[in-house]
């Protein structure tokens, strides 16, 4: 909610701009940083008024910003301020940080705090008007590779491992440049993927099956929860975001899916040769 404010107060500081009032307010630049906030699963946080990141400085909260629905490709943006280093401004910087310092985040979902594994490493505040992404997944991260051991001990056990007497898993059997199944796909592109580490059968991909009457037919394997966006390129180099239609509904931008399986689309395309590509978020 404060995070809120702190936007609408960036807003009008612009429309003072505009009619010339600007020089009464000090400078308020920002760093900001933005990405998408994933559950121990993989899963995209869902946007809503119980789920915030939340900035801090030296152990004092600073600002926090809700997690919202309203873009495919990130569900959060916070905006660092920074300090101007002028004299007189003591209680302005209190909450403004000084370039290349560094700050810490948690996540607050429904009253519980979380701390995203990214939180274990260094950050550091940027160059004002910088605009950074920094994806944040939560869950603990025993073995420090980045990807939360909830879903690297779900990739074993579905792949048929077990933990040891003590309960302990080998998680080093996947991580996030490995390749656990054999299946060509990094174990680190599974779970944003959605898709099975320990499975070889279950991967990511576009078929394109069909050209006729000036539309391109495909199919792809689409996991619960995950975004999908389409792209085209005539020449394999310059691409574009292009509209899509899944199953018998109707073309859009991006394609969320509710359900795990093989899906059908289509797509527009004048020439049999466009090439065609699949992000999936
Ligand atoms: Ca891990
Ligand atoms: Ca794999």
């Amino acid at each position: 909610m404060l995070g809120g404010i702190a936007r609408q107060g960036f807003t009008l500081g612009f429309v003072l701009l505009g009619i010339g009032f600007v020089s009464a307010f000090p400078p308020a630049p920002y760093y900001s940083i933005y990405g998408m906030v994933r559950d121990q699963v993989g899963q995209r946080v869902k946007g809503s008024s119980d789920a915030e990141v939340v900035l801090f400085k030296e152990g004092e909260e600073i600002s926090r910003s809700s997690i919202t629905n309203l873009s495919i490709a990130e569900n959060y943006e916070l905006a660092i301020r920074l300090d101007a280093a002028r004299a007189g401004t003591t209680l302005y910087r209190e909450k403004a940080y000084a370039v290349n310092s560094s700050y810490s985040l948690a996540v607050d979902i429904n009253g519980i705090r979380y701390y995203p594994i990214e939180v274990s490493g260094d950050l550091r505040v940027g160059l004002g008007g910088e605009r950074h992404r920094l994806d944040l997944n939560l869950g603990s991260d025993l073995d420090g590779d980045g990807l939360p051991d909830v879903w690297e001990e779900w990739q074993l056990y579905q792949a048929g491992e077990r933990p040891d007497e003590s309960g302990n898993w080998d998680l080093s059997l996947i991580g996030p440049d490995g390749d656990f199944d054999g299946d060509g796909q990094k174990d680190g592109f599974e779970y944003i993927a959605g898709t099975f580490a320990g499975d070889a059968s279950e991967t990511f991909g576009l078929d394109i099956k069909a050209w006729r009457e000036g539309e391109a037919h495909f199919e792809f394997y689409q996991i619960t929860g995950k975004a999908y966006t389409l792209e085209a390129s005539p020449d394999g180099e310059s691409w574009e975001q292009v509209a899509f239609a899944v199953e018998a509904s109707p073309e859009r931008a991006s394609y969320q899916a509710d359900a795990v399986g093989v899906v059908t689309a289509t797509s527009p395309a004048e020439n049999p040769q466009t090439l065609f590509r699949l992000t999936v978020r």
